[in-house]
């Protein structure tokens, strides 16, 4: 027998879910993370159920982490737990080790943030970190989600080369605590 897989548009609005609680708000549905952001699968399935929110089973689950645009969860290696990558609000530490950045990163934003950002750099608004990407693409689709975007060039080079501290999700997504002014331009 084949196992029957969510569509395409089930798959995001499991993923969607997933980044809701796995991110932002975990109690919408009691569920304990764990310091580094960790859900136990089978109590978030029991939880998304009892909840009423959605019927979930470890095979959608793990059909929606493996075929996610964004890679953007991580199952732990014992397949009993799962994560989200990054881009969280809620206080989870990560536990990645810092790494050597690549030499010019960027971020991708909408025209009207640009004023407050040139005042203040880019900061973490919501967010437990400011994310960057390798390519410049990744970033002006980021930006087109808040409106015209605009694409920064970060001397991430000099930033690390200043004691600036950068790490690299499971993902592929640099991110790191503040980008001061003087290290960006458009
Ligand atoms: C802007 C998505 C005013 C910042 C993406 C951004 C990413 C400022 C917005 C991830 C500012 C925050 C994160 C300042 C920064 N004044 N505006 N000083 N500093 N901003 O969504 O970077 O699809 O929290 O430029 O792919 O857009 O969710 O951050 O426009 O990787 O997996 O404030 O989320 O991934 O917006 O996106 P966000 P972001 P997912």
């Amino acid at each position: 027998m084949t196992m029957h897989q969510p569509g395409a548009k089930h798959t995001k609005r499991i993923s969607k879910f997933l980044s809701l609680v796995l991110r932002h708000r975990p109690e919408k549905i009691n569920l304990n993370l764990d310091s580094a952001g960790w859900a136990d699968i089978d109590e978030l399935i029991a939880k998304a159920k009892s909840h009423g929110t959605l019927e979930l089973t470890p095979e959608t689950i793990a059909h929606v982490v493996a075929t996610n645009d964004k890679q953007r969860f991580s199952i732990s290696q014992d397949g009993s737990r799962i994560r989200a990558n990054q881009g969280h609000s809620i206080d989870i530490e990560l536990g990645l080790e810092p790494q050597v950045p690549p030499a010019v990163l960027y971020h991708g934003t909408a025209s009207r943030f640009l004023k407050s950002i040139d005042s203040q750099g880019l900061t973490k608004r919501s967010r437990q970190h400011v994310h960057l990407s390798a390519e410049v693409g990744t970033a002006t689709t980021v930006g087109s989600r808040h409106g015209v975007p605009v694409v920064l060039t970060v001397d991430a080079h000099a930033m690390h080369a200043d004691g600036h501290e950068f790490f690299r999700s499971d993902n592929g997504v640099w991110i790191t605590d503040h980008v001061p002014p003087r290290y960006f331009s458009w």
